[in-house]
């Protein structure tokens, strides 16, 4: 194991400013609330370290936030990853797997950097990362049509893109970044023209739902696996988005044509059966966007997104 087997970070993250729609930020508290971490510890048997706390970061809001290479809410979203990538640090450094619970997928850009310099002095490694999504979420600033940071937390992570300025992104070093030979998309259905260029340009490493398709979720999982190579640690960053709207209807962007719970599950699984997990995000469940009667939509979404955080953390072990 690359971590302690029984020992769980927790960080619940409240943010919602990678993106233009309200109620992300209500996600932590829904997944909770729904018995998530109750069950990892009495039924997985975890021992989860966590403050008890969803992190709204309120104190690191500035007044006044304005765009900056068409970046939205840049010095917001900087300051709430910067302390993230803090959070995640400490308890993997510690050894822990992390599980961090979002949020939009701009809180990668903490999570990811977190681990990824924890590793480096843990293990003196570099880390893989398992991106499952519907988008790629590497455009960078001048790629992006929307300005919206969740669409970018990849380009900044691998270096694709950068910003001098301290307190947009320039705190992240060398040692926060990831490489792009250590990247696996799956489930990609929704990717911008740029970022396709960008993707092939950098020869970076793709499942999408017509790979799905074509091989089925069995065989991309061998290849993702393979691809990625023994013993390398993993960080698994799940968007909810990657489901198909039947499963996970409450989210900012969905796209029809995703893939099963059952499927979401599977990749999770995969990843558990390595040995290799190091940390697992969870985001972009969108409470509040929630069709149906009786917000049913919600308490689906909410459902899925527990039980892949489950699988990922061993439920399905016999
Ligand atoms: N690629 C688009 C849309 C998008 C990315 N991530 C989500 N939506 N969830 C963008 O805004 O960059
Ligand atoms: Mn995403
Ligand atoms: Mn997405």
């Amino acid at each position: 194991f690359l971590s302690q087997p029984d020992q769980l970070g927790v960080v619940a993250v409240g943010f919602s400013g990678g993106q233009c729609k309200p109620g992300v930020d209500a996600a932590p508290s829904a997944l909770i609330a729904s018995g998530l971490l109750t069950q990892l510890h009495t039924e997985l048997g975890y021992n989860l370290h966590h403050d008890n706390t969803v992190h709204s970061y309120k104190e690191l809001m500035p007044e006044s936030d304005p765009d900056v290479r068409g970046m939205k809410n840049p010095l917001a979203v900087s300051a709430v990853t910067q302390k993230l990538s803090e959070q995640v640090y400490t308890h993997a450094k510690e050894g822990r797997c992390v599980l961090t619970l979002g949020g939009d997928h701009s809180i990668a850009i903490g999570t990811v950097s977190g681990t990824a310099k924890a590793i480096r002095e843990r293990l003196g490694r570099e880390m893989a990362v398992i991106w499952v999504d519907a988008h790629a979420d590497i455009n960078t600033p001048e790629t992006s049509e929307s300005g919206n940071i969740h669409g970018m937390p990849v380009s900044f992570l691998t270096g694709l893109a950068k910003e001098k300025r301290e307190d947009i992104f320039g705190w992240l070093k060398d040692e926060h970044m990831l490489s792009v030979k250590k990247l696996v998309y799956i489930g990609l259905r929704d990717v911008d023209r740029g970022e396709k260029k960008i993707l092939r340009d950098n020869g970076i490493c793709a499942f999408s739902m017509h790979d799905i398709d074509k091989h089925g979720i069995g065989r991309v999982m061998e290849m993702a696996l393979g691809y990625i190579g023994n013993d390398t640690p993993i960080h698994l960053s799940f968007d909810v988005d990657a489901l198909d709207p039947l499963w996970a209807p409450s989210t900012g962007t969905p796209v029809r044509g995703g893939l099963t719970l059952r499927e979401g599950d599977y990749i999770a699984e995969c990843v558990h059966e390595t040995g290799s997990l190091i940390a697992v995000d969870l985001v972009e469940v969108n409470p509040t966007l929630a069709p149906g009667i009786n917000d049913i939509g919600a308490h689906e979404t909410v459902r899925a997104g527990c039980s892949i955080v489950r699988c990922a953390l061993g439920e399905s072990l016999l």
